[in-house]
């Protein structure tokens, strides 16, 4: 309260990074682009550890059989991808991935979240602009409840905690976005001049004593065996987190390397994303109905008893044609199982 007074009276003195600028007044009217200063990429899938052990060969073809290759391996947090840009240590800009290569600045949405720091202790002499990404999310139980007091206030209930966190921070009112309980991983750095770290590992270290929320599962793995042993463990363990997790990153740890196997125009080759098995119900066929879409085509779609699955209440699932009805032989009054 005596800083708010102070800021009051002196409102030169207010500084971008003050406790008090986390909750912004200001409305906007729309998003403003931003170019990403290196491109965010998004992961290639891999199914099942026949194709985790692909992309295991391509790499150990591309680099040399002989190199000593260790993974990091981290959880998939189902959330959306930010980046946040940091000059001086002061937290300047945040942005959606968007495309990969121009997001929005959702800056003063981000302020909001209390696991954003908006200082970061930087030599000032050696850094001077950082840039680091991460994944910001709902825990399962904060979007129960807010899917509840949404319900009890007459509005639309989101579809899972994903969904919430993305339209919570594309609210163009940032106090709207201060009362939603977002929370946030960072995983990566973006960008930093000097390069400072060799290794995926020692950056996540850096990036946990610089004051970022990492996550603590993350885990260096010697070898390929050891990878294989992380997907096991979290196959089960994953469903007892407070929040969703659609499958692990598996990266290659030496920065060296990465470089060395660089990228596709769309997906980083020392990288990929391992997804588990959807989780399956049981449901009834209710009724077949035909949809017609915004370019006039006919698709016919299952209304389901619906069904609880993967935090989600699933009511109808697309039948795609005729073909693949008479394929499936599904009929109204089918006891069905579904995946997501
Ligand atoms: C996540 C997540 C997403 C780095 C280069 C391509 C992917 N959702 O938790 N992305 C990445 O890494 C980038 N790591 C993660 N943990």
């Amino acid at each position: 309260q005596a800083l708010v007074e102070l800021e009051e009276k002196h409102p030169e003195l207010i500084v971008p990074d003050s406790p008090t600028q986390r909750v912004g007044g200001k409305v906007a009217d729309r998003f403003v682009p931003v170019a990403h200063k290196t491109p965010m990429l998004s992961l290639d899938n891999t199914y099942n550890v026949e194709e985790l052990a692909e992309f295991h060969n391509r790499v150990m073809k591309n680099l040399g059989a002989d190199k000593d290759v260790s993974y990091v391996v981290e959880l998939k947090i189902d959330g959306l991808g930010v980046t946040l840009t940091y000059d001086d240590g002061v937290f300047v800009r945040g942005a959606t991935r968007g495309d990969g290569k121009t997001g929005e600045d959702i800056t003063l949405n981000l302020k909001t979240i209390k696991s954003i720091p908006l200082q970061i202790p930087v030599d000032k002499n050696k850094i001077s602009r950082l840039e680091v990404r991460g994944e910001v999310y709902m825990d399962r139980d904060e979007f129960h409840k807010l899917n509840e007091s949404r319900i009890a206030e007459g509005e639309a209930a989101f579809a899972n905690p994903r969904n919430a966190a993305a339209g919570s921070v594309r609210l163009l009112d940032p106090k709207i976005t201060s009362a939603r309980p977002l929370n946030v991983f960072i995983y990566s750095l973006g960008y930093m001049e000097p390069v400072l770290y060799q290794t995926q590992d020692a950056t996540l270290q850096a990036l946990r004593s610089l004051g970022f929320r990492t996550n603590p599962s993350a885990k260096l793995c010697r070898n390929f065996e050891e990878v294989l042993r992380m997907v096991e463990q979290w196959r089960d363990k994953r469903s007892a987190l407070p929040y969703d997790v659609d499958g692990l990153v598996v990266k290659v740890n030496e920065f060296r390397f990465q470089e060395e196997l660089g990228s596709t125009n769309k997906h980083p080759r020392w990288a990929v994303a391992y997804k588990y098995e959807a989780e399956q119900a049981v449901t009834e066929v209710l009724d077949i109905i035909c949809q017609v879409g915004r370019t006039g085509a006919i698709t016919p779609v299952a209304v389901l008893q619906p069904v609880l699955i993967s935090g989600s209440t699933v009511s109808r699932a697309t039948l795609h044609n005729e073909d693949e009805i008479r394929r499936k032989d599904i009929r109204i009054g089918d006891r069905v199982v579904i995946e997501k």
